[in-house]
């Protein structure tokens, strides 16, 4: 038994749920059964369906649980993380009410772990794993000996690349002791004036830098590239867009993937687009799910776009089914400024699932058919019909019959939990501006 965890191994009372759900639970297999009635119309058996939601999960950021904020402010919120177990255990009430955030994400070295054997030994008790690692040269850290101030895998002094170099390395090496199978790199490296820096010279000297970050990965590993396009550099990033990334994988190797960040495109971007085309080619290794109306924002999933969150389900739904091993890394990768986390996290993870669920309803030979003959409204129509089916009892019954909540956002705030460990998380956490 761990100090840190209560006797059954999870973090809320499962009678709480599982009262919670008596509650509910009669008007939820009404509508269960509404739904599946008029889903057996098109010939969709509904429990089928179920069984696929069930299985669908999104990994957690540690770093997400504790509140955002913008390079202007941080507002602390109420009863934040202090640590890194404190995390875990908001991370398993997430999981425990969705079902379907198994997956933790480490940021290095936000998140270090410094006792790995008792982090993993409560994660894998709370029936969570950890999955792909985050490094972290986009920041200087205490006592660090170079700066990264002017890029770090990309940086023009070869001292400055190789500590970023092994810093990739002790962060693989430490995913391997918490038994993560993927390293996703992001760096921040770019310039905000023109003439600062040579494109072609610090393309050259991250790609040297990434083969060596790359010569370092287990066999069963992936190396996931994340492009974004502006920020912090603010004029060109090395690593601007999928171009770039495609190509940096493609030098690298079959383990390197490319990663899309919703967030990380020019406003309007098609980016189920670049979905399509990337796994089209192999090299669609993974997501991080966000959304936005300007730039990076790094708002809840769905909040803002759904129908675009639908879209690239769509594709992901149709690449799955042409290749069954397809699997890429889910991630939410969102900053919590004015919501509390686990509420966020908790209702991103869900809106995730519908429109995956969503995804599952399109007659994709019905479609194939309107898109032979150009018959362009039934095409639209193949998909706009299932996006503006109500899924919801499909869901809450995923969650159900998986044991969790059926309604998670209630059954979260009847809980009290975050008063509840508000009490026990005493220490004032800063107030400084920071992205996250
Ligand atoms: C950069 O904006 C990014 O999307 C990368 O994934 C970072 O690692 C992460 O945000 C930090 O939240
Ligand atoms: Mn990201």
């Amino acid at each position: 038994m761990h100090p840190h965890l209560p006797d059954s191994g999870l973090i809320m009372d499962q009678n709480f749920i599982t009262d919670h759900n008596k509650v509910l639970y009669e008007q939820l297999h009404t509508e269960y059964e509404f739904l599946g009635n008029k889903l057996a119309k098109d010939n969709i058996e509904l429990d089928l369906l179920l069984k696929k939601v069930q299985q669908f999960s999104v990994a957690l950021p540690s770093w997400g649980v504790g509140t955002g904020g913008t390079r202007f402010a941080r507002f602390p919120g109420h009863g934040e993380p202090e640590n890194i177990f404190d995390k875990v255990n908001d991370c398993n009430v997430i999981y425990q009410l969705t079902q379907a955030t198994p997956g933790i994400s480490l940021h290095i070295p936000w998140d270090i772990p410094e006792d790995v054997p008792a982090l993993k030994e409560i994660v894998e008790q709370q029936g969570m794993y950890f999955d792909a690692v985050n490094s972290n040269t986009f920041q200087d850290q205490p006592n660090q000996k170079l700066s990264y101030k002017y890029g770090s895998l990309s940086h023009s002094n070869k001292a400055t690349r190789e500590q970023a170099i092994q810093h990739n390395i002790d962060v693989i090496k430490l995913g391997e002791t918490l038994g993560s199978k993927a390293i996703t790199v992001w760096v921040g490296d770019g310039s905000n004036f023109p003439g600062q820096q040579n494109f072609r010279d610090s393309f050259t000297w991250y790609l040297e830098s990434m083969q060596q970050v790359y010569a370092a990965l287990p066999n069963d590993w992936k190396m996931l590239i994340e492009h974004k396009m502006f920020e912090p550099a603010f004029y060109s990033t090395v690593i601007q867009d999928w171009g770039s990334s495609y190509l940096a994988a493609t030098e690298l190797g079959s383990k390197a993937c490319c990663l899309v960040d919703l967030g990380h495109h020019a406003p309007n971007v098609n980016i189920e687009m670049i979905v399509s085309r990337l796994a089209q080619f192999n090299k669609l290794g993974g997501f991080h799910f966000n959304d936005s109306k300007y730039g990076d924002d790094d708002l809840d999933s769905g909040s803002i776009d759904p129908y675009q969150l639908f879209l690239i389900f769509n594709e992901l739904v149709e690449i799955k089914n042409e290749d069954a091993s397809f699997s890429p890394a889910y991630m939410l990768d969102q900053s919590h400024n004015v919501t509390d986390p686990i509420e966020s996290l908790m209702l991103s993870a869900i809106e995730l699932t519908r429109n995956y669920a969503k995804a599952l309803l399109v007659d994709r030979k019905s479609l194939a058919g309107y898109q032979l003959e150009n018959d362009v409204i039934m095409a639209n129509q193949s998909l706009k019909i299932p996006f503006q089916t109500e899924v919801e009892a499909l869901l809450a019954m995923a969650r159900y019959k998986s044991g969790g909540a059926i309604d998670p956002l209630n059954c979260y705030r009847d809980s009290g939990y975050r008063n509840l460990v508000a009490q026990q998380r005493s220490s004032k956490p800063s107030t400084g501006s920071g992205i996250v």
